[in-house]
Order: structure tokens, then C-alpha cells, then sequence
């Protein structure tokens, strides 16, 4: 299978999702900053996905997986004993989509574009922060009550989403010094075997 990424974006969900899993998959990385964006072979990628917005996962037979919180399931449901997703069916698993739901349209959806575009303007990017802030109220009092993670003890794909989307906070000017049970996840996140050989792979830091 292939992904293609871009360094620091939302991308890093599901290859954190894939390193957790044990699950090889062969990156192609994608220049969204050009237009048309071009895969590292210099490839058009809207001929892989049309909205032309990372992450893709290609499968072995030809499917392109589009939209994260779809292609961090199917990696999980792939893997059932890593315990990343809740089996189908279950109470717990609709939990879990409930929040990778809430992370994808009130954080990613309000991180990007607004707070990644100062030609927005000022006006929106206050409004997005204070939004954000409201949410993020809101995932720190969940934290408190049945913490650590979201899910309560176990690490699943909907951490490895929040810590990819908060992980924008301190370059977009999102104050988090407010939510210590939300700074500790992303602590305990960042520290994850897995979490930093993604972070590797996809060329990020992983430290400082
Ligand atoms: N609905 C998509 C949105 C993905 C998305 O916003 N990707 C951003 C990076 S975080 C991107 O590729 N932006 C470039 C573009 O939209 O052209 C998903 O949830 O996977």
C-alpha cells in the first residue's frame, strides 16, 4: 500500500496509525504548497486523488482511500489485536468514529484553512481560535473525568488524530496552557515508539 503524505500535516495520522500497527507501507511524499500539487516523482497528484489534498492510501489492488479518519479504521481493522479501534458493531466504536468525527470538522476543519492562511485575515483567525478553544475546553474536561487517552486507558486512533491536529497549536498561535490533561496526552503521545518513527519518516522532528 501506499500513502501519500506531506510532512507536518494531517497526513501524519495514519502513518503514525501504520507504525503502531506494524503495518509497512510505502510513502510518496506530495508538494501541496505547488499548484498543482506534484508527488515527489513529479507527478500531477489530482490524477491520485482529485481533491488533490493529502492523505491517500493506494491499496495493493488499486482503491484509493481518501479522508482520514476512513483510512486510519481500515489500517487499524487490519490489525484487530493492536487494540487501535474497537471492533465494528460495538458501542465503543461508535465512541470512537463520535470523536474522530468531532476532531475532523470542530479542530482539523477549523486549524485549516484559517489559522494556515493569514491572508484570511485577522477577524477569522480569532474566531477560529476561540472555536478552537471552546472544543479543546471541552476535550480537557473529558480527559479529567476518563483520561489518559480518549477512550479512556487504551491508545487509539483518535489520539493519534488529536495529537496530529493539536500538534499545530504553538505555530498557529492556539494557547493550550489552560488544558494540562490535553498537554499530557500529547506528552505521553509524543513519547510512543511509534509516534517518533513516523514522525521520522514523515521528515519531522521529534524533538524540541
Ligand atoms: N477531508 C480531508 C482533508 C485533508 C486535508 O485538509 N489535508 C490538507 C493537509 S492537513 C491538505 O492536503 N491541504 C492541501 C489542499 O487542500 O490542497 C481529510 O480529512 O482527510
Amino acid at each position: 500500500m501506499k500513502l501519500y503524505y506531506a510532512t507536518g500535516t494531517c497526513s501524519l495520522s495514519p502513518l503514525i496509525v501504520a507504525h503502531e500497527a506494524a503495518i509497512p507501507l510505502e510513502l510518496v511524499r506530495v508538494d501541496i504548497r505547488t499548484s498543482p500539487h506534484v508527488t515527489e516523482t513529479g507527478n500531477d497528484y489530482s490524477e491520485v486523488s482529485p481533491n488533490g489534498y493529502v492523505p491517500a492510501l493506494v491499496l495493493d489492488q488499486g482503491t484509493v482511500l481518501t479522508e482520514g479518519v476512513t483510512i486510519v479504521q481500515y489500517l487499524a481493522d487490519l490489525k484487530p489485536d493492536s487494540g487501535l479501534a474497537p471492533q465494528h458493531g460495538t458501542l465503543e466504536r461508535a465512541v470512537l468514529q463520535s470523536w474522530l468525527n468531532f476532531i475532523a470538522t470542530e479542530l482539523h476543519k477549523m486549524f485549516s484553512p484559517w489559522l494556515f492562511h493569514p491572508e484570511y485575515g485577522t477577524q477569522a483567525q480569532e474566531v477560529a481560535r476561540a472555536r478552537i478553544g471552546e472544543r479543546l475546553a471541552h476535550v480537557e474536561r473529558h480527559l479529567q473525568a476518563g483520561g489518559p487517552f480518549l477512550l479512556g486507558k487504551t491508545f487509539t486512533v483518535a489520539d493519534a488524530y488529536l495529537f496530529t491536529v493539536v500538534g499545530w497549536s504553538d505555530f498557529t498561535g492556539v494557547d493550550l496552557s489552560g488544558f494540562p490533561h490535553l498537554r499530557d496526552l500529547l506528552g505521553r503521545i509524543r513519547t510512543r515508539a511509534a509516534v517518533l518513527a513516523a514522525l521520522r519518516a514523515e521528515g519531522s522532528k521529534t524533538t524540541g
